[in-house]
């Protein structure tokens, strides 16, 4: 674990970013089980002005709730923008640590606890379908394939010992998020995750993978496209050329020296 950080704590306060665009039947029902879970947890809805009015329904949630808060964005910028948003306010307020969730019912938050507890030694805690003891259900094979074939890809391009890279459902201590420099951070699609996890290697933080069990949404729309899936072949060749490239330097320094 790095050395400025300490461990985490059970009683530390932890804030759940949930990032939202059309998810109002999933919304209530995600929550209701996030806080029977884990009582104490806060919940910040990142909302980027869902024409199905989620976020309206949002801050009638968070009216009658201390724990849930509402960031309303104007405009789809996806992912990564409303994590990054929720980071800074979380950040500005004094949670210890961070949570990453999708709204669609996809990560079960009966599995949080297990994640929180296994950040009290380490940095970052990856929720992963790809570690022993993780499963996917009623996933289509397409997608499956697509999600693994990308976390070879990127794993090999990046030679980062993370078997799932591309999770969303993972767990930062602040001490990590704070030293990442945010403004730099333009990955938008899953890409964002990759991205995020190797600036997080690259820092020296520890991290640690936990399996989770993943379920395929049953209501709403994916917003997973194509331009998402160039982004992250992009991006990764891109950030994987630049890690051969020092490795190269750095063996060829060897020789010169
Ligand atoms: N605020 C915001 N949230 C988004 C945006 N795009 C996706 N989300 C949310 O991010 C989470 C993950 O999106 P999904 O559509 O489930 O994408 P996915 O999990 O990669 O794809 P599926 O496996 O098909 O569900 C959900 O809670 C979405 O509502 C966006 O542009 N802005
Ligand atoms: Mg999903």
């Amino acid at each position: 674990m790095a050395e400025d950080t300490q461990h985490r704590a059970s009683t530390d306060p932890v804030l759940v970013i949930i990032p939202t665009y059309n998810e109002r039947e999933n919304l209530t029902p995600l929550l209701r089980r996030l806080h029977t879970t884990l009582p104490d947890v806060h919940v910040l809805v990142v909302d980027d002005g869902s024409p199905d009015g989620t976020g309206e329904l949002a801050d009638k949630l968070a009216a009658t709730d201390d724990r849930i808060h509402v960031l309303h964005r104007t405009e789809k910028a996806g992912l990564g923008a409303a994590y990054i948003a929720g980071f800074r306010w979380g950040l500005e307020r004094d949670y210890a640590t961070l949570v990453e969730m999708d709204a669609d019912g996809s990560h079960a938050p009966e599995d949080l606890p297990r994640i929180l507890d296994a950040l009290a030694d380490s940095d970052l805690v990856i929720g992963s379908r790809y570690v022993p003891g993780g499963a996917l259900v009623n996933w289509p094979k397409r997608r499956e394939l697509l999600s693994r074939g990308a976390n070879i890809y990127s794993r090999l391009a990046l030679g980062v010992p993370v078997n799932d890279m591309t999770a969303g459902f993972r767990a930062y201590r602040r001490a990590v998020l704070g030293k990442l420099p945010l403004d730099d951070i333009a990955s938008a699609g899953y890409c964002f995750q990759i991205d995020l996890t190797l600036r997080t290697a690259q820092e020296g933080f520890d991290i640690v993978e936990v399996p989770i069990t993943f379920t395929e949404r049953e209501v709403g729309q994916s917003k997973m496209s194509g331009s998402i899936v160039v982004e992250a072949m992009l991006r990764v060749a891109q950030w994987g050329a630049e890690h051969r490239a020092g490795q190269l330097r750095r063996l060829l320094g060897r020789f010169v020296r």
